[in-house]
């Protein structure tokens, strides 16, 4: 059976909590569109998450690779269609640190994108199916998460595997985390983490189905 690996973030910045993690612990081990999902928590420190996922993929050799983490803020579920070269944090990492106009890739020969190699258009009209709205969004930030998918996307494309899909799918926040929000802060758009966690398992369903 292929083995689709799914990954989700530890809470960071005021988040009490980070539904992509909740979302990827509740898959974990289950078959999915006919492939088993391996589950893994990243740390949002870019470097210490790239180093997790490159061991990751050299582990368990996934057929295809979904990254989720959360975009508090969106209203709904978005597939990243980019990766940038370039991290520009406009809060700290969780070891205190911000990276300003830097690359993310030192190398000189490191291209300044890559793209998605998921299904993006056939995520978005699954979730539509299954009566839930999301879109594919054209910047996946400058922050860890747009790292993680470049690094991804990177040693897929150096080890011979750029045929594996990759791709990052962010998610709103859940109650828990719009519940956190202090008064005087604009209120964040939410959803449960059952649809959340609905709405990752769709889109790994489109993504097994076409292994
Ligand atoms: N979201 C952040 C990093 C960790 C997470 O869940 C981001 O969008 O970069």
């Amino acid at each position: 059976m292929p083995t689709l690996l799914l990954t989700g973030f530890e809470p960071f910045h005021t988040h009490p909590t980070n539904p992509s993690a909740q979302a990827a612990g509740a898959l974990n081990g289950q078959t999915v569109g006919g492939a088993r999902v391996v589950s893994a928590l990243l740390p949002v420190e870019p470097h210490a998450a790239a180093d997790t996922l490159r061991s990751l993929l050299d582990t368990h050799r996934p057929d295809a690779v979904l990254l989720t983490g959360l975009a508090a803020g969106r209203p709904h579920v978005t597939v990243e269609r980019v990766a940038l070269n370039v991290m520009d944090f406009n809060i700290p990492d969780n070891a205190g640190r911000v990276y300003r106009d830097h690359p993310a890739h030192t190398d000189a020969g490191a291209p300044s994108a890559y793209l998605s190699t998921l299904p993006l258009r056939a995520i978005v009209d699954a979730w539509k199916e299954a009566d839930l709205p999301g879109g594919i969004s054209n910047t996946a930030g400058l922050y860890v998460c747009n790292f993680v998918l470049y690094h991804a996307l990177d040693c897929l494309s150096r080890s011979g595997r750029a045929a594996v899909p990759c791709g990052f799918l962010h998610v709103p926040a859940n109650a828990e985390v719009a519940l956190a929000v202090p008064e005087d802060r604009p209120p964040l758009p939410y959803l449960p983490q059952d649809e959340i966690t609905r709405a990752v398992r769709v889109a790994l369903e489109v993504v097994g189905r076409g292994l």
